[in-house]
């Protein structure tokens, strides 16, 4: 092949993207629960070791370029839109002012706000810090932001804590900084009920985000499964206000099995919110869009979500690669994201109808004859040949994803 001129690059992506097929049309993309950050087509390639690759994006383009997909709702935090320096000030008014505009023209909702309580030098000693100024500060930033939620007619609110953590153990009491962070929480909801009443709202859904590590080295409430732990510790004053948003991939860096985790938080019935992405097992978070790296794995996890009637929020919770351009994040990475959530999606429901599954499964359930169950080697002998339907379902799962059964042959 011929070099690429750079003037011919884009006309070309367009054409293999086309020549691969299987794009949702906006409409249909559109029936989903997903929600775009604007931090996420935002993000412009930057890290510890990488400078940006891609410029700065408003969120004018965000949301018009979200539009244009059929991605409907839009999410952000309150410093991805409002500088640190104008919040709660009248220049956050008329941003807001602006995105509720935008967000109008383009027919598209908010579904969430969260609070960057993790970036700037303030947080350094994260929001539940020592001094109680950076944590009168903190609860104002958060209660600043559930104002702006109900002002953009959001439905929930997102706490991922960051920097709630340290590098160096034992300058910091664990018990003290969660009670501290706690009443940071609980300052937010107060806030909230006072809004929504205000309004003739409902309250905002609280939902905690858990990651293992990053961006400190010791982190408090490294899982979902901890959260749960905190929501339920007799700390907050309206636990029935505050759920979880956990994300497929802080699960995995952990070396937990996503669907268990997400199936503890379901029987808890604390699943409000789902970050989706992708990425590697106990490695730093490199937040790859869904279905990239594990899609079987994803499969399994929609097909138990589907089962228990979780339908969403799906938050696009991802980094465009940084070898993508500016206009390849709205071309390429957003479009294909989607369409691999909604696929899988579909085949998720294909599974919860499958007949093989399906008979598979009740008959694992029904067991094997009656016999004495004092008798340990007649129960084994009773469902012997039945556990086998164990690897059969998994077979199953793997024809569905990859369309085996469609009898397909490349090189016989
Ligand atoms: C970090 C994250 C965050 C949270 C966000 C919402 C930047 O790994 O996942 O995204 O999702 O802060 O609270
Ligand atoms: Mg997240
Ligand atoms: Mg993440």
């Amino acid at each position: 092949m011929n070099p690429v001129p750079a003037n011919q690059q884009q006309a070309l992506v367009e054409r293999l993207m086309t020549a691969s097929g299987g794009a949702y049309s906006p409409e249909t993309r559109r029936k989903y629960y997903i929600t775009g950050p604007q931090w996420a087509a935002a993000y412009e390639g930057q890290a510890l070791f990488h400078a940006p690759t891609r410029k700065p994006v408003t969120f004018e383009e965000v949301i018009a370029k979200y539009a244009e997909i059929g991605i409907g709702y839009w999410c952000t935090h309150d410093t991805d839109v409002i500088p640190s320096q104008d919040i709660g000030t009248e220049r956050q008014d008329v941003i807001v002012d602006r995105i509720k505009k935008t967000l109008k023209q383009h027919g598209l909702k908010c579904s969430m706000v969260t609070t960057e309580t993790f970036h700037h030098a303030v947080f350094a000693a994260s929001p539940a810090a020592e001094s109680p100024q950076v944590r009168a500060y903190a609860q104002g930033r958060l209660r600043n932001t559930v104002r702006i939620g109900h002002e953009l007619e959001a439905e929930f609110a997102v706490y991922w804590p960051g920097s709630l953590g340290y590098y160096v153990q034992g300058a910091v009491e664990e018990t003290e900084t969660l009670q501290w962070f706690a009443e940071g929480l609980n300052a937010a909801c107060d806030e909230d009920i006072k809004v929504a009443k205000q309004k003739g709202r409902s309250t905002l859904k609280h939902c905690m985000e858990a990651k293992p590590f990053e961006p400190q080295a010791e982190i408090l409430l490294p899982t979902s499964d901890a959260m749960l732990a905190f929501i339920s510790s007799g700390l907050l004053t309206h636990p029935e206000m505050v759920g979880l948003n956990p994300e497929y991939l802080h699960e995995l860096m952990w070396g937990a099995a996503p669907r268990a985790a997400l199936a503890r938080a379901l029987m808890c019935k604390k699943l409000w919110h789902f970050d989706i992405n992708d990425g590697y097992r106990l490695k730093h978070d490199v937040d790859i869009a869904v279905g990239l790296v594990n899609p079987l794995d994803w499969l399994n996890v929609l097909v138990l979500l589907r089962s228990h009637g979780f339908n969403g929020p799906f938050n696009l919770d991802y980094k465009p690669p940084r070898t993508t351009s500016n206009w390849g994040v709205f071309a390429v990475s957003f479009p294909t994201a989607v369409d691999r959530f909604i696929a899988l999606w579909e085949m998720a429901g294909e599974v919860l109808e499958d007949p093989i599954i399906k008979e598979a499964t009740s008959a694992l359930k029904a067991g094997g004859e009656t016999v004495d169950i004092k008798d340990v080697n007649a129960l084994v002998e009773a469902t012997k040949e039945l556990l086998t339907l164990h690897e059969l379902i998994a077979h199953r799962l793997v024809q569905i994803l990859i369309g085996l059964h469609r009898g397909r042959t490349f090189s016989v």
